[in-house]
């Protein structure tokens, strides 16, 4: 065997070595962070930092590029950096011994900072790290002494295969195996053995005081048009939560402090008691592009924040709420669109006519009228500070987006679709419009350049619901431009200029082209 290959054959066995070491660490990590911390995923917490520290531009590609795929994306990408530093970690442990062990030391030390400076991290959040960190090591140590004795035995040719080899292939496969049995075992125990999920199932919550009643008229019946209600399965989700927060009703508490004459704790049971009614409220996110699909129209079961803030007695210097999640997530909302008696600003726990799905904040949440979902929408609620908004920023505003931000006026056409050619005759072009808090007055459909054509409204049920809308079109074949704008009950007119979505949410009239065959 020539020295050439000799050297590039240890070279891929140390790689493969320090792969395998890579998996150990993380696998040990895991099942150590299902048994005493569920919290303290290596893994998941370096994902979580990473959303935390990229820059805005960033995020807004990850998500127009993999849409509700961006989270496994990441998932992904950080799998694969830690593949290639477990394989270079191989190779350098080969070349100088302790080198790699070291590599793996730092990403345990990353491993602990990144898990123990996360919000809610619980007192042991260190250990899986440091655990998957030494066995990672040890193992890492053991292989690759294995392997250079081994190959430095078989450098002459005619000595016997020592048990060097067997020694390392072994470690090697076992290892291997190990680790995808260990680590998909704590990963699967996780997720099955989360209770909250059950909990939740069996939750009956109280019935409303109130229910919202819907109109005659309210729902226009139109093949493509999105329905007046949004699924909960449906309704989109956005978030900076790679794992969902999984929070026991029985424990979680709510904290209403900072400038309060009286520092307030509820329970779970306490906001039930003081009793939940019916709110319609449309949700709409500020990464919303023109005629996107982040915007979704619920049933909501919910106490008036103003309720809870009353206990407190918020001081008269407050100016801004700020709502934080469990997982340090924040929103900062004008105290007076929570405590206007005209605007129905709730501590939301259903969502039609189910307690809140886990991924929509399970079990409480914050629901705004008329401010987008990261200025108000706060999910797995746990704290109000009652503040200034000189003195405190929500999560957003050091990164790019306003400290307040309004929804604006917006329309959508929902059909005909872009991509979907319709037969030529009668057809219907259709969506929905919103401006929450002062309701639609008017959507126009403007076609091929022609005069605003006024549409059908279906009839609100309230001035923070979405309305759809709907115009009868004789299509004829070949392609046409389609525009829609909205006004609202305010007599504002949708504004035409595009805008992008930061710093407070897009602008602009949607056009589409529609072939008509
Ligand atoms: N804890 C937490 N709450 C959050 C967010 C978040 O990242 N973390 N994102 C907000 C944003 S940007 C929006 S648009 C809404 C979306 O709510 P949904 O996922 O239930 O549709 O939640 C808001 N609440
Ligand atoms: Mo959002």
């Amino acid at each position: 065997m020539s020295a050439r290959r000799e050297r590039l054959g240890r070279v891929l066995l140390a790689g493969l070595a320090g792969a395998v070491g890579g998996a150990v660490f993380v696998a040990v990590a895991e099942a150590a962070a299902f048994l005493v911390a569920r919290d303290a995923s290596p893994i998941l917490a370096a994902g979580s930092f990473v959303i935390d520290i990229v820059p805005q531009g960033v995020k807004e590609l990850a998500i127009d590029l993999f849409g509700a795929n961006d989270k496994l994306v990441l998932l992904l990408s950080l799998g694969a950096a830690v593949l290639i530093a477990a394989i270079l970690a191989g190779i350098l442990e080969s070349w100088r011994r302790w080198v790699g062990v070291a590599v793996f030391a730092l990403a345990g030390i990353a491993g602990v900072l990144a898990t123990t400076t996360r919000a809610g991290a619980t007192p042991l959040a260190f250990l899986p790290p440091l655990i998957g960190a030494f066995v990672g090591c040890v193992f890492l140590s053991l292989t690759i002494r294995a392997l250079k004795r081994w190959r430095d035995a078989a450098l002459p040719a005619d000595r016997p295969v020592p048990a060097d080899r067997r020694r390392f292939l072994a470690l090697t496969v076992i290892g291997a195996v190990a680790a995808v049995v260990v680590g998909t075992g704590a990963r699967l125990g996780s997720a099955a053995t989360s209770s909250v999920s059950a909990i939740r199932k069996a939750l009956r919550l109280p019935e409303p005081s109130h229910r919202v009643v819907v109109p005659e008229g309210a729902e226009l019946d139109i093949p493509g048009i999105t329905p007046l209600f949004t699924p909960n399965t449906d309704f989109y989700r956005v978030d900076t939560a790679l794992s969902v927060p999984s929070i026991d009703p029985g424990t979680w508490r709510l904290v209403v402090d900072g400038m309060v004459g009286r520092r307030v704790e509820l329970s779970f049971d306490e906001l039930l008691r003081m009793g939940l009614d019916e709110y319609v409220v449309t949700l709409t996110c500020v990464s919303n592009q023109v005629g996107g699909n982040l915007v979704g129209n619920a049933r909501w079961l919910g106490v008036p924040v103003h309720k809870v803030l009353a206990l407190a007695n918020p001081s008269g210097d407050a100016d801004m709420v700020l709502s934080r999640s469990i997982d340090g997530f924040t929103a900062s909302t004008p105290l007076d669109a929570l405590t206007d008696p005209g605007r129905d600003a709730i501590l939301a726990v259903a969502m039609n006519g189910q307690p809140l799905p886990l991924e929509h904040g399970f079990p409480v949440r914050m629901v705004v009228p008329g401010l987008y979902g990261y200025v108000s929408a706060t999910k797995w609620l746990t704290e109000l500070k009652v503040t200034t908004f000189e003195k405190d920023q929500a999560y957003w505003t050091p990164r790019g987006y306003s400290a307040q931000a309004p929804i604006k006026l917006s329309s959508r056409i929902d059909t005909p679709r872009i991509d979907k050619q319709i037969p030529a005759g009668a057809a219907k072009i259709a969506g929905v419009a919103w401006a929450q808090t002062t309701g639609i007055r008017r959507v126009e459909v403007q076609i091929d350049g022609g005069p605003w054509q006024e549409a059908t409204l279906s009839r609100p049920i309230n001035k923070d619901t979405w309305v759809q809308w709907s115009l009868d079109w004789n299509a004829t074949s070949g392609s046409h431009t389609l525009v829609v704008r909205a006004t609202d009950l305010a007599g504002r007119v949708q504004e035409q200029q595009r805008t992008p979505i930061a710093p407070d949410g897009s602008t602009g009239w949607q056009s589409t082209l529609v072939r008509v065959g």
